[in-house]
């Protein structure tokens, strides 16, 4: 096969419903391109959603997929890797679904450091249904939920995964394909929680946020000396008002969800009386060997 043909691999071929000129065609195609340089058998890999315009991704990539609940995604990803830790278990979905209704979700996804990786499609509006302000929106006050304006201050998604204490934390931008498909693949080979912020403009509904001009003009990339186990610096150049950091802003691995509850059934299984008889027995036999 042509190296230029294998991302087709991951594409399912049912083709994405989202409107010309939106952000989201070329995270696909990084994800997409990203799974092919990983070569992940597709019956090994689950890609999990919320709802809104970002969480219908799974329909269009070849691989085990679940469309959820709004702000549901995170909670389901867990348990299907809890349930079968030898996926690889990828879960996508808005600013809306990730940070609004979702919100309480991430802290514990985070602090627990599931083995999983969450890309947060971040286009700072209410996409699927029509330009409502979302969490993260900033520049454009005005909408269908805000004429006279936000009355709040806006959320950093990359500054929370990094204060929740997920383990891999990095922001790219859906025009920077090629870096984004590092990011996603150096996410998906970080065993924890790898939290990936990816900047994406809303043609239809928000392209003052995500403005793609002003955001080229802006970005930065992390710098090459950047310590990645340093998170007040990570926080630094995740909250910088001068310049849009792109990059890996955060690694630092430590035991997964997994790893705990591993230790775990080890320690419940030799407190269990069948064990100590189990033992015992074994103790007794080993003497006429
Ligand atoms: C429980 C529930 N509340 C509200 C909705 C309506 N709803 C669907 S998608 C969405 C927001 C989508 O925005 P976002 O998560 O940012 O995704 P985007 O469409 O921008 O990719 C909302 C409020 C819903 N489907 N379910
Ligand atoms: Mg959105």
């Amino acid at each position: 096969m042509e190296e230029q043909d294998r991302p087709c691999e991951y594409l399912s071929g049912v083709g994405p419903v989202w409107c010309p000129g939106c952000g989201y065609y070329g995270i696909l195609s990084a994800l997409a391109e990203a799974f092919a340089d990983l070569r992940l058998p597709t019956n090994e890999l689950a890609l999990i959603s919320g709802i809104g315009c970002s969480s219908r991704l799974p329909y269009f990539v070849k691989a085990y997929g679940f469309h959820s609940i709004h702000g549901r995604g995170l909670p389901i990803a867990q348990g299907v890797k809890t349930a079968n830790p030898e996926l690889t278990v990828v879960a996508v979905g808005g600013d809306g679904d990730g940070l609004a209704i979702g919100g309480g979700h991430l802290p514990h996804i985070a602090r627990n450091n599931v083995d999983i990786t969450y890309l947060l499609f971040n286009n700072a509006i209410y996409g699927m249904t029509k330009g409502q302000f979302s969490p993260t929106t900033v520049l454009f006050p005005i909408t269908k939920t805000s004429p006279f304006g936000l009355t709040g201050e806006s959320v950093n998604p990359s500054a929370l995964a990094i204060v929740y204490g997920a383990s891999f934390v990095a922001r790219g931008f859906s025009v920077k394909k090629e870096h984004l498909k590092d990011l996603i693949i150096q996410g998906m080979q970080h065993r924890g929680f790898s939290f990936i912020e990816i900047l994406a403009s809303c043609s239809s509904f928000n392209t003052t946020d995500m403005n793609v001009a002003r955001i080229i003009k802006n970005l930065q990339m992390v710098p090459e000396d950047h310590n990645p186990e340093d998170e007040i610096e990570a926080l630094r150049l995740a909250t910088d008002k001068e310049k849009i950091n792109l990059g890996v802003l955060v690694r630092n691995p430590r035991p997964t969800l997994g790893d705990k509850f591993q230790e775990m059934q080890k320690k419940a299984k030799a407190r269990a009386p069948e064990a100590k008889a189990q033992a015992a027995m074994e103790d007794l036999l080993a003497q006429f060997a």
